[in-house]
């Protein structure tokens, strides 16, 4: 019997983190990205550090990877779930300080409207903590217009110790 493969499709997702050690955080999310079955090529943007934006507490580092993947988009998001479970994420009350949180922001060109998930996610276009990181791996797809909008919100590139 021959299983049918899952096209590749190339996919984004949002890293961020504002409690306990975000940076090794994001560094052990990545790691498990390109450890998982199914994920065939991870690329990482810079780390930010932004101002929280509709929440409190520190500040956040936030990046975007890049991944090429034959997952389906409800199983990269159980893998994302999982990763957040990994650094022991808690979720008190919404937008709550976290160890580690992954949105499933672009998955290719797909629309999804779910119980479950929305693709695209639906504040990437109001946040500069996905847009500055995503325009660095894939500038096509944010413009100028979209960075603009998002002028007023703090943040700054810092890159990872190497
Ligand atoms: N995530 C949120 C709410 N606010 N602010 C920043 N700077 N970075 C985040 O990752 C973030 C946020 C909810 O997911
Ligand atoms: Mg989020
Ligand atoms: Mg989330």
């Amino acid at each position: 019997m021959t299983v049918p493969l899952h096209p590749c499709v190339r996919a984004y997702v949002g890293l961020g983190a504002n409690l306990g050690e975000p940076v090794a955080a994001l560094q052990a999310a990545l790691c498990g990205l390109a450890a998982t079955p199914g994920v065939e090529a991870v690329r990482a943007s810079s780390f930010y550090r932004s101002a929280p934006v509709d929440a409190g507490g520190p500040w956040y580092v936030n990046a975007v990877a890049e991944l090429d993947t034959t997952l389906t988009a409800p199983a990269l998001l159980a893998t994302l779930q999982a990763l957040e479970q990994a650094a022991g994420r808690e979720r008190p009350y919404r937008n709550a300080p976290r160890t580690l949180d992954l949105d499933l922001l672009l998955y290719g060109n797909a629309r999804i409207d779910s119980p479950r998930l929305t693709v695209p996610h639906p504040r990437l276009w109001t946040r500069a903590f996905v847009l500055h990181p995503l325009h660095e791996l894939a500038p096509e797809r944010v413009s100028a217009r979209a960075l603009a909008a998002v002028a007023d919100q703090a943040i700054e590139r810092c890159d990872p110790p190497a």
